[in-house]
């Protein structure tokens, strides 16, 4: 196939000298022409079409939002060595305004050892969002107040990590250099408190181990070491912030069946308390019947 699209893609030139074609761009001008094949298809995240096309094959008409987004999860980060335990991550994005602050997109993703993930957001159009991340045992954090703008065509960056201004109510704590998200909301309620606590020492005294809710270290123990940070945010009253109006529950984009291309198996299902109020999403695919058991490491 990439012989033949080649094939189109110099013979439109060569015929068509007025077609213009890039990495992430691809334009028809005004009086050339374009003949995809049977069995072809051109894609690009920016296709401008002014002149004509002719033939069978595909045309992908999918411009994407593509964010680089940077953040980090308290307890699984160790500003000793700059790494985070990696982890999935919702990812969710809302319009700026009003209230509700519609979900417009969003996608199931991993974090790297830095914190770093690159994302295509395909039902994003270019505007001023919030950008929302829910770990399965962190407090739901949202982006700074007033949105972010985000464009099409180019890459977008975000940035969780550098200031606390960058969520929204200040709601990142600083661990070595870095803005974290508070880690600790084990049973996913919009606090940190006694019932999270709970859950750990239940689970510490029965000697769970493996990819459970309560590891709120990410070192697949539970143990004194999850407790303390979940005793320190319950003494903080760590709780959600988020715009006045926003719903309490989010939901994943019903749209939405991208997945990305750093995502892991999410089919680990060592421990014993994992379906503990876990994000459960419904991809259309059928490829993650079982994300509900288990969100990936
Ligand atoms: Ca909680
Ligand atoms: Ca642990």
């Amino acid at each position: 196939m990439k012989k033949v699209l080649l094939h189109i893609i110099i013979t439109s030139i060569l015929i068509t000298p007025a077609v213009l074609q890039s990495q992430s761009r691809y334009e028809v001008q005004s009086g050339a022409g374009v003949e995809v094949q049977s069995g072809a298809d051109i894609c690009a995240d920016s296709i401008i079409s002014n002149g004509f096309w002719t033939g069978t094959g595909t045309i992908c008409s999918g411009a994407s939002m593509r964010l680089k987004l940077s953040a980090l999860i308290e307890g699984f980060y160790n500003p000793g060595i700059n790494k985070m335990i990696r982890d999935t991550v919702m990812v969710y994005v809302r319009v700026s305004t009003p209230a509700p602050y519609t979900l417009v997109d969003s996608q199931k993703v991993v974090l790297d050892s830095l914190g770093n993930v690159t994302i295509n957001f395909s039902n994003v159009s270019a505007g001023s969002y919030y950008i929302v991340i829910k770990h399965r045992n962190s407090i739901e954090t949202w982006s700074k107040s007033g949105g972010t703008t985000l464009a099409i065509g180019s890459l977008n960056i975000y940035d969780f990590t550098l200031t606390q201004l960058q969520a929204y109510g200040n709601n990142l704590v600083l661990k070595g250099t870095k803005y974290c998200i508070y880690s600790g909301d084990v049973n996913h309620d919009g606090v940190v408190d006694g019932t999270d606590l709970s859950n750990i020492d239940n689970d510490a005294s029965n000697f769970i181990s493996g990819y459970v809710v309560t590891d709120v270290n990410g070192d697949q123990v539970i143990d004194g070491s999850d407790l303390a940070i979940d005793d320190n945010n319950a003494s903080g009253f760590v709780s959600v912030i988020k715009p006045p109006g926003a719903p309490d529950n989010i939901t994943k984009h019903p749209n939405n069946t991208r997945k990305n291309t750093s995502e892991t198996n999410h089919n680990n299902d060592r421990g014993k308390n994992n379906n503990n109020d876990r994000e459960k999403t419904n991809n259309n695919n059928g490829k993650d019947k079982n994300v509900e058991k288990g969100e990936g490491k």
